[in-house]
């Protein structure tokens, strides 16, 4: 292991005791609800995939996500941990995932930059076989900093749409040097996790802090990508009146067809109550936008990164800000109208107070593609290139499977002659 001088977490709380049952009693809970991972534990505890090897994680550190961490751990590996975002981070879940005799857990809440970076490279000291990133901080961190490990390095897992965008730029450029499986674009995550997952949170967490309601309000919804879906049609049946803002011409079109209205973020501006964005793009809410609202808007993201909302340009209009609400900082303009920033302008499902993150099923969803692509790494490692790879379909497959025995839910399968028919082109009128 190389140096590096950031503490672990256990090392750092004032009531170590208190927050490890705390953190446990959280993680029983998850647990209870996630069939998926329960399986796949039961698997790596009989077989331990992962003897001898280094798993090295940024996510959010939280119950669900200790769940999958105990289960690579359950597995052999040994696993160091920390967080993929200053603010989603659950000391107490922290704390007892460091308890474990094969877990090292750096996560901390309210962390600044420069010790969130600290925290990554606490991770990289481990010096890991493979990666498991939520955003691909581990990924760059490891190519720009300690190059001389990749070559001891099997390949890595991204868990969301943002981290698998940059991982794809970084391919594209030849700089991407060892095999990332790309766990966001499955079908397992995305139409469940990106949809219902960012969907229900998002909003719940918005409830949640502002005590508001979504009967009746105006909701701009930016970006009509998986996430942005989930947020729209979750906010329309709540009552909402959903504005979709779109840069994509089949998308907005998509967006027209399911009867929202969609129009320039210029004129959503206008109009808006509640403006969520979604799109992993930088300033889609601008000054220019910021001097046409309404007094008293809610403005929150549900992207990976702050980026959408420029609060810089937001502090530069503001003769005053002041906490509204534990989670709300409003930015007073001169002319008196408030503009009420959820989260600061961080992914609101996760980073607000009272935040949990997606409801527990959809993360099992998700971190059962994880489990079953880090052991794809252990096994098959060697068949992948340096570069982004799809999750082989069969093992996505398998995750649903599981999920669906564990719900009793039968489904029907191909018969022969349809196997046959299916795979034939001569079969015409
Ligand atoms: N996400 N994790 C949680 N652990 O509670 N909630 C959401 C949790 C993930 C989700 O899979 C998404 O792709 C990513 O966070 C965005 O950072």
């Amino acid at each position: 292991m190389t140096d590096s001088a950031y503490p672990p977490i256990s090392d750092q709380l004032a009531d170590l005791d208190a927050a490890q049952e705390e953190g446990r009693r959280k993680m029983d809970w998850a647990a209870q609800h996630m069939p998926i991972l329960e399986h796949v534990r039961e698997e790596f505890v009989a077989d331990k995939p992962f003897d001898g090897e280094r798993i090295a994680m940024a996510m959010h550190v939280e119950a669900k996500t200790a769940i999958l961490v105990e289960t690579l751990a359950e597995g052999g590996a040994e696993v160091a941990v920390t967080g993929c975002n200053p603010l989603s981070t659950h000391d107490d879940v922290s704390a007892a995932l460091d308890t474990h005799e094969n877990i090292t857990s750096y996560a901390k809440r309210g962390v600044d930059d420069e010790e969130y970076y600290d925290a990554i490279e606490a991770v990289i000291a481990h010096e890991p076989t493979i990666t498991v990133d939520d955003g691909m901080d581990l990924v760059a961190a490891i190519h720009e900093d300690y190059p001389e490990l990749i070559d001891g390095i099997i390949g890595g897992a991204e868990e969301t749409t943002t981290g698998v965008h940059r991982l794809r730029a970084m391919d594209d450029d030849g700089a991407l040097d060892y095999p990332v499986f790309a766990v966001n674009d499955t079908p397992m995550k995305r139409l469940f996790d990106n949809v219902h997952g960012t969907g229900e949170s998002s909003l719940a967490s918005i409830a949640m802090t502002t005590n508001l309601s979504w009967a009746s309000k105006n909701v701009v919804v930016s970006g009509f990508g998986y996430c942005g879906k989930g947020v729209a049609k979750k906010a329309a049946g709540q009552n909402a009146n959903v504005i979709v803002t779109e840069v994509e011409p089949r998308r907005a079109l998509e967006a027209h067809m399911e009867g929202y209205d969609v129009m320039p973020m210029a004129e959503a501006a206008e109009v808006g109550d509640v403006f969520l964005t979604t799109t992993g793009n930088r300033d889609v809410i601008v000054r220019e936008h910021f001097e046409k609202m309404q007094d008293g808007v809610l403005l929150a993201n549900a992207g990976h990164f702050d980026i959408e909302i420029d609060l810089e340009a937001l502090d530069d209009l503001a003769v005053d800000r002041y906490e509204a609400r534990d989670g709300v900082e409003a930015y007073e303009l001169e002319d008196g109208r408030r503009l009420n920033v959820v989260a600061e302008g961080r992914l609101v499902n996760l980073a607000a107070p009272v935040s949990l993150g997606h409801p527990v099923e959809v993360m099992d969803q998700s971190f059962g593609v994880q489990a079953a692509c880090v052991r794809e790494l252990v096994e098959n490692g060697a068949a992948y290139d340096a570069g982004v790879h799809d999750v082989p379909d069969e093992l996505d497959k398998e995750i649903a499977e599981i999920k669906l025995e564990a719900e009793g839910v039968a489904f029907d399968s191909l018969t022969e002659t349809q196997r046959e028919y299916m795979g034939s082109w001569d079969h015409g009128t």
